[in-house]
């Protein structure tokens, strides 16, 4: 029986969950579960109610960076993702930690939140916080990362890893929302989150997305009229 993921297309944990499957070239299916609403029965998959969760046979797990490191104990057969030794491995859990709680408050809860979800739900961007969120408190978090990638084209060992695609599922976001890493100040950054969109698994989930994005707009243009 294949793997089912619950949540929403557009979540950055969600999406990170996603792409880390399909780079690992395993099955699964997308049940749709909307944050901040989520039906009862998903309370019995995660009591905190925040997307994503899995079913996988008899387990439920719920938290994108549990769920990932699951996946990778589960078959250690497929490809690496989460570094290869000690010192790799905590390496892809640093910098998976930091795209998750320091990146994610700021591009995904600021940025993407005002700037698309806000208008589609009828309300206003707060542009003073996603300014905030731009000039004065991501600039710090990209000078690191920067000298984290150094001349490398991915983030630990010049191996792509989860470490890649839990900053630049939160990047997509930022994009999401009308924002990119500016090439002339990070200029590695910059290709880096490049490269991994170019990715096909990656590729195939944003041409999704973008679907959706067109959709939930195009409902919202016709409400409002
Ligand atoms: N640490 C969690 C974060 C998940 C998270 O915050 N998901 C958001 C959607 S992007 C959510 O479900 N928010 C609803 C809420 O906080 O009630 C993970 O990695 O899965």
């Amino acid at each position: 029986m294949s793997i089912t993921v619950f949540g929403a297309a557009l979540s950055p944990f969600v999406r990170k969950v996603r792409l880390f499957l399909a780079e690992k070239g395993t099955d699964y299916q997308l049940e749709n579960v909307a944050p901040f609403t989520p039906p009862e029965w998903y309370l019995e998959l995660n009591p905190l109610g925040r997307i994503p969760a899995i079913r996988d046979g008899e387990l439920t797990l719920a938290d994108s960076s549990v769920i990932c490191h699951y996946l990778e104990e589960r078959n250690p057969e497929l490809a690496p993702l989460c570094g290869e030794g000690a010192v790799a491995r905590a390496r892809v859990s640093w910098l998976e930690k930091y795209a998750d709680y320091e990146v994610a408050p700021l591009s995904t809860f600021t940025v993407f939140r005002n700037r698309l979800l806000m208008p589609l739900m009828g309300k206003e961007c707060n542009e003073t916080a996603v300014q905030s969120a731009l000039q004065e408190k991501l600039p710090r978090h990209f000078d690191y990362l920067e000298r984290c990638l150094g001349d490398q084209e991915y983030l630990v060992d010049n191996r792509f890893s989860l470490a890649d695609i839990a900053l630049v599922c939160q990047l997509v976001n930022m994009r999401h929302g009308g924002e990119s890493v500016d090439a002339s100040r990070w200029p590695g950054l910059a290709a880096h989150f490049e490269r991994v969109v170019a990715r096909p698994a990656m590729q195939e989930i944003l041409a999704g997305e973008q679907t959706i994005i067109a959709k939930m707009t195009a409902k919202a243009a016709a409400a409002k009229a």
